[in-house]
């Protein structure tokens, strides 16, 4: 019989893995151990975790096999998989880059014409090439791309790159970035169940809830009662605040969530506007 829980599929085991779990623990999902498991049932909610390759994520959430999976964009794009892309994850950021050895002479992107192009994105390298009409001989490679050069495999490479400490370390230099890439959470096209509809809407509420909590801070702050109005001005999201008598009778606490880049933005003004003793707490979640 078909399962009726939501199956995702997320990396078994690499750079997406522990973020992906801590990611799903933090929406309230409960799991007894994923390490060395395939097929892992959450303990409180009615989902399982597919954990494979992310290579094998794309195709295996176009096919239906899992209705939802976590993955870099990089990774459905190269495969070419005909998902939905429902969220951006903010994290796994990186991006796939052109990169050429220092010592090269290659300056621009024409200068690689008719080169040999190592990388372990090859459907994403031959598009992007021809599509600035640059010829080029593709070398797939399934890793440390970086050392192509070297070993004259080949004279540039295409690999995705975060820091850039390896392409440094191995006499690299970034010419062109390809593609800006993030884990996502992609959804299958096949038709889905009614009951299992019903588990993702919950199962999105709960991720909006955290990405919304993830940007924002409770804010505290106790001010003389006569600064409300300059203190709800500067924080617009301010439009009703929580406000709090505190025992000096002119005195009140205010309480917020505000986004957390806007505190920073307005925190010496809210001193200026006379408060004092500012706390910002996370948030843990927020449904709105
Ligand atoms: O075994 P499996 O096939 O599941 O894993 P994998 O080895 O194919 O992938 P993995 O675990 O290395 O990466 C998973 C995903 O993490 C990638 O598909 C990206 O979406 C994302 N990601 C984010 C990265 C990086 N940053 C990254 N820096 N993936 C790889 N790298 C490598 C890059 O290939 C290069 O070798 O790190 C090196 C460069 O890093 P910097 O920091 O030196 O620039
Ligand atoms: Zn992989």
């Amino acid at each position: 019989m078909e399962t009726t829980s939501l199956r995702i599929a997320i990396q078994k085991s690499g750079r997406l893995t522990d973020k992906t779990i801590n990611l799903l623990e933090n929406i309230g999902l409960k799991f007894d151990g994923y390490k060395d498991r395939l097929l892992v049932k959450s303990l409180n909610f009615d989902v399982e975790l597919l954990l494979i390759r992310d290579d094998d994520i794309p195709e295996y959430v176009q096919d239906g096999i899992c209705d939802l999976g976590i993955v870099g964009a990089n990774v459905s794009l190269e495969r070419g998989a005909d998902v939905e892309v429902i969220r951006d994850l903010q994290y796994g950021m990186c991006r796939l880059s052109v990169a050429v050895p220092k010592s090269s002479g290659f300056h621009t992107m024409h200068d690689l014409n008719n080169k040999r192009i190592a990388t372990s994105y090859p459907n994403l390298t031959r598009k992007y090439f021809s599509s600035r009409g640059i010829d080029v001989k593709i070398v797939e490679i399934s890793g440390a791309v970086e050392i192509a050069p070297r070993l004259d495999v080949a004279d540039a490479i295409v690999d995705l790159v975060s820091s850039g400490g390896t392409l440094k370390t191995n006499g690299l230099q970034e010419l062109e970035v390809i593609l800006h890439s993030q884990s996502q959470l992609i959804r299958t096209r096949k038709p889905i169940p009614a009951e299992k509809l019903d588990l993702i809407d919950k199962f999105l509420i709960r991720i909006n809830g955290r990405q919304l909590a993830e940007r924002s801070r409770y804010i505290m702050m106790n001010a003389p009662r006569e600064s409300l109005e300059v203190i709800s001005g500067l924080i617009p999201s301010l439009k009703s605040p929580t406000i709090l008598p505190l025992a000096e009778p002119d005195m009140i606490a205010i309480h917020s969530v505000i986004p957390t880049d806007k505190f920073w933005e307005v925190m010496e003004e809210l001193k200026a506007a006379g408060a004092s003793g500012i706390v910002m707490l996370p948030v843990e979640s927020m449904i709105v």
